[in-house]
């Protein structure tokens, strides 16, 4: 497959429109060259954007949500059984995906019609087309944002991410699930802070990118993605009756016969675009990242979370407004031994850990959001002991726990408690031994050109967690069955 990507890039520039009837050299008998996604600023320029426009545009105006025609039938499929912070994020949405393009092609009579990406790592603003706001425009909703400059990160494709699965370490899917994937939907905002975000048409745009975005990271060899026959890819998953594919070929073989005009990694970042928002943005991305001010915060001691989990600190009332800030967690010395214990059997230093604690999560419990926090444009990058001045690049490797915005808190929400967990082991390991005198965490808040002001935001209690799970477990739990919703 590799091997041929160039001579097609080449030639989806000249004549997109007849890709898919087009056989390319070096693929064998019986086989059919894969259909090609575009670029969007590519793919408005074929005769598949009028298929793509009035197929959303016919499926928006069904109201029945029980009809697989209508655009609610497919948002329900994301709400229902979307997995978000769990495995198979990456092979759950190339299905789901995968399916919502042939029903494109079904409502447009167009067979050759394929989604679009966009590719925000060259364009990271919204395509005009999404936010012309005539009544009649298919393809806009009303949003917070339309730069996601601010979402954009590069080391997931960094040269030291080989493994794959949630639970190894250095894993591709949980890093660009955390960072561009949690961000763009937070700066659109909206719609997309939300489990609904498939009822903006440009969730679909960012979903294929996401998936380009691992096809070319998994380009040439697969890295570490494990085998066609492991466990991983047992399983099928159903995103509606008859609608059920084997968890396999969401990545062998053949790929589900589709593929990008792109298939190389983003190494820089684009220009940023031209806005008012243009200072506020480069103020934040300056090289050097700063230690948030530490807010004045109630604290809760350390105490038994369970027989399984020890907190060892916590600050509670964590108001979150347009200013960053930093908890320092009130962590009594023998519990200091105990995180210490951790981390030396994490780095491998003391195999034999004197603790039945294995891992350190921090844990964001009992998290609310107002109103306007809810519609995004915002979010907070979250670090464990984040020292003040660090180059921000190294900052993002070594202390960097992950995102927290509306549309995380939307993910948890619906199961009643919206407790949201950031595994930290890997991030304790990496500290220096001198670095654990004090546990802080550090919110970084980030905005995209439609943030709200005020308190947006609040942690009823922000603390550390020691749990006797492993560290690291690549193969957690079975999903739940289809029925159940694990978003
Ligand atoms: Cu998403």
């Amino acid at each position: 497959m590799t091997t041929n990507t160039l001579s097609r890039r080449n030639f989806v520039k000249g004549s997109a429109s007849a890709l898919a009837l087009m056989s390319f050299p070096g693929l064998g008998f019986g086989q059919t060259a894969p259909k090609i996604r575009l670029e969007w600023q590519q793919f408005k320029a074929t005769s598949h954007y009028s298929s793509f426009y009035n197929a959303i545009r016919t499926m928006r105006a069904n109201t029945k949500a029980s009809s697989r025609t209508s655009w609610q039938f497919w948002t329900n499929v994301h709400v229902n059984y979307c997995p978000h912070g769990l495995p198979y994020f990456l092979a759950w949405h190339r299905g789901y995906i995968y399916y919502l393009e042939q029903q494109l092609q079904i409502v447009s009579g167009d067979a050759n019609l394929t989604l679009p990406y966009w590719d925000y790592y060259t364009n990271p603003t919204i395509p005009s087309e999404f936010t012309d706001p005539a009544s009649n425009n298919p393809l806009y909703v009303p949003r917070a944002g339309t730069s996601v400059y601010n979402a954009l990160d590069l080391s997931p494709f960094a040269p030291s991410v080989y493994n794959f699965q949630r639970g190894t370490t250095n894993a591709f899917e949980p890093m660009i699930e955390s960072a561009p994937h949690n961000p763009v939907h937070n700066l659109i905002g909206g719609i997309m802070a939300t489990m609904q975000s498939p009822q903006d048409p440009i969730f679909y745009l960012h979903h294929a990118n996401i998936d380009r975005l691992w096809h070319a990271w998994a380009l040439p060899d697969g890295k570490g993605i494990p085998s066609s026959t492991s466990s991983y890819f047992s399983g099928s998953f159903t995103y509606a009756p008859n609608l059920t594919i084997a968890k396999s070929k969401t990545y062998y073989p053949g790929w589900l016969g589709y593929d990008y005009a792109n298939d190389t990694k983003p190494v820089v970042l684009p220009p940023q675009a031209k806005s008012s928002s243009f200072k506020m943005v480069q103020a934040q991305m300056t090289p050097t990242l700063r230690r948030p001010a530490e807010g004045r915060f109630a604290t809760a001691p350390g105490r038994a979370i369970s027989a399984a989990a020890r907190s060892l600190g916590g600050a509670s009332n964590v108001a979150l407004s347009e200013a960053s800030v930093s908890a320092r967690l009130p962590v009594q010395p023998a519990d200091l031994q105990l995180l210490e214990g951790v981390r030396s059997a994490a780095k491998g230093a003391g195999a034999q850990a004197t603790t039945t604690f294995k891992s350190v999560k921090v844990v964001a419990d009992n998290v609310t959001i107002t109103g306007a926090g809810a519609n995004g444009g915002f979010f907070y990058n979250v670090y464990l002991n984040l020292p003040d001045g660090s180059d921000s690049k190294a900052a993002r490797q070594k202390y960097f726990l992950g995102t927290l915005g509306a549309f995380e808190l939307a993910g948890v929400a619906h199961h009643g408690s919206a407790t949201l967990e950031f595994p930290a082991t890997e991030v304790l390991a990496n500290l220096d031994p001198g670095a654990l005198s004090e546990v802080t965490v550090s919110l970084v808040r980030v905005d995209g050109g439609g943030a709200p002001k005020g308190e947006v935001m609040r942690v009823g209690e922000l603390r550390v967690e020691l749990s006797t799970e492993p560290p690291l477990d690549p193969n957690p739990p079975a999903p739940r069955s289809p029925s159940d919703c694990y978003c």
